[in-house]
């Protein structure tokens, strides 16, 4: 298959946006689409202060790299869980984060969970929840505590995430299935601050494919910690995205569609009280008489209207 834009062979081919590129125009398209992103959403601008949460891992370097090369002041923290049981995950990925930090002459700011704390994650984990459940929800709650703090002491602007699109849409059908009304109402690519203390936080991915930043990563030649933390096997969100990812082999492009659809859907006030005046904006077909919101016929009029119609033409 051959590149959109020359004559080269395409790397890549994101059946969803029916688009092949070679390794040159895919990371000249990421580039443009991630500012792309910014701009439509109004993320944050060159003027701002930017700290990018790293985890060492494939979408957060990503998005630390391609916003470098937009010239975005951005720099980094990385939070060290002290997840090593057996893996050194943490470890490992810490290295990752600094060689990434020191080769692009790049600010990366280290948080040690152990020395703020005393303890690491899985240990704390083990003392409070005595080994019942998951360190994630602990580990969740530390990460999302020591990005707002850092951000606010260090007077940063924006806080960003690498969230990319399987992330938000496997976060969203899990909300969806148990219709979790605070989290859906929450959850959105722009967050914005608030005078009670919450930094502003956006995820400049979140219309990206794992595969698309996956590719970028692995073009641009970056050295990321490929292994999961341990404690994800067996996630709710891993076997979401499996499920997800069997229904956009049939349909690409559904991911996407769920997710914007949704953001559309909360902005034209799905989740607010005058939703239910919609509901109330119904009135007689007027060939049957049954309610309908369609200005004239009711769904069914016009169905068996074009059934009876494109018969008749056969005849
Ligand atoms: S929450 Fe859980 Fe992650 Fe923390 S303990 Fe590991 S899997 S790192 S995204
Ligand atoms: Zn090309
Ligand atoms: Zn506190």
């Amino acid at each position: 298959m051959k590149c959109r834009k020359c004559t080269r062979s395409a790397v890549i081919n994101m059946r969803q946006h029916k688009l092949a590129l070679c390794s040159e125009h895919y990371i000249e398209w990421f580039t443009f689409q991630t500012q792309r992103f910014i701009q439509e959403y109004q993320m944050f601008d060159l003027n701002n202060r930017l700290l990018v949460a790293v985890s060492g891992g494939k979408d957060s370097l990503a998005l630390w790299d391609v916003l470098h090369h937009l010239g975005y002041q951005v720099d980094g923290l990385y939070i060290n869980l002290g997840i090593n049981h057996k893996t050194s995950y943490s470890l490992l990925s810490m290295q990752k984060a600094q060689t990434f930090a020191h080769a692009q002459n790049l600010d990366l700011s280290i948080v040690d969970v152990v020395k703020e704390e005393g303890a690491a994650i899985p240990e704390a984990a083990n003392l409070t929840l005595r080994g019942r459940t998951k360190p994630c929800s602990i580990c969740g709650i530390t990460k999302r505590y020591f990005m707002n703090r850092i951000g606010l002491d260090h007077g940063y602007d924006v806080l960003l995430t690498g969230h990319n699109l399987d992330d938000e849409v496997a976060v969203l059908f899990g909300n969806t299935l148990n219709w979790q009304s605070g989290y859906l109402l929450r959850q959105s690519p722009v967050l914005e601050g608030s005078a009670e203390g919450f930094i502003r936080k956006v995820k400049p991915f979140f219309r990206f494919y794992e595969r698309e930043t996956a590719a970028y990563t692995f073009l641009r030649g970056i050295d990321y910690i490929q292994d999961e933390c341990p404690h994800a096997i067996g996630a709710k969100t891993i076997y979401y995205k499996e499920v997800l990812n069997q229904l956009e082999t049939k349909r690409p492009g559904l991911k996407l569609n769920f997710y914007l659809s949704f953001l559309k859907a909360k902005a034209e006030g799905l989740f607010s009280p005058e939703a239910h005046i919609k509901i109330g904006d119904l009135h007689p077909c007027e060939n049957c008489g049954q309610p309908t919101t369609a200005p004239q016929f009711c769904t069914y009029c016009r169905m068996w209207e074009q059934v009876r119609s494109t018969k008749s033409s056969l005849v």
